[in-house]
């Protein structure tokens, strides 16, 4: 797995069994989990690369929704509530997508 370097396996696993119920997914609660605002902003930035599927330089709703899957492949999709719900915590300028310094300026503030 993509990830492997810098995150470890089982906080990876406790990220996604925390939200194995449909809506129970929060963004900052994930991120926490995973222990990411402690890494360094080149690996976060690793982190946004690999969930920017189509390298547009933002995360949309279509990416939101696979979020889960990058980390763990058997995931399930988040919910239409759950992606609205991660663009209100991270979308800061409102465009409907989130942006490297959003996606940042959340990691850091989980
Ligand atoms: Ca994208």
């Amino acid at each position: 797995m993509a990830f492997t370097g810098f995150l470890a396996a089982s906080d990876i696993s406790s990220a996604i069994n925390a939200c194995k119920a449909k809506d129970s997914f929060s963004p900052k609660t994930f991120f926490a989990t995973l222990g990411l605002s402690k890494k360094t902003p080149s690996e976060i930035e690793k982190v946004f690369k690999m969930l920017d599927q189509d390298q547009s330089g933002f995360i949309e709703q279509d990416e939101l929704q696979l979020f889960l899957q990058n980390f763990s492949k058997g995931a399930r999709t988040l919910t239409a509530a759950e992606v609205k719900a991660f663009l209100v915590a991270g979308d800061m300028d409102g465009d409907g997508k989130i942006g490297w310094d959003e996606f940042s300026a959340l990691v850091n503030d989980s």
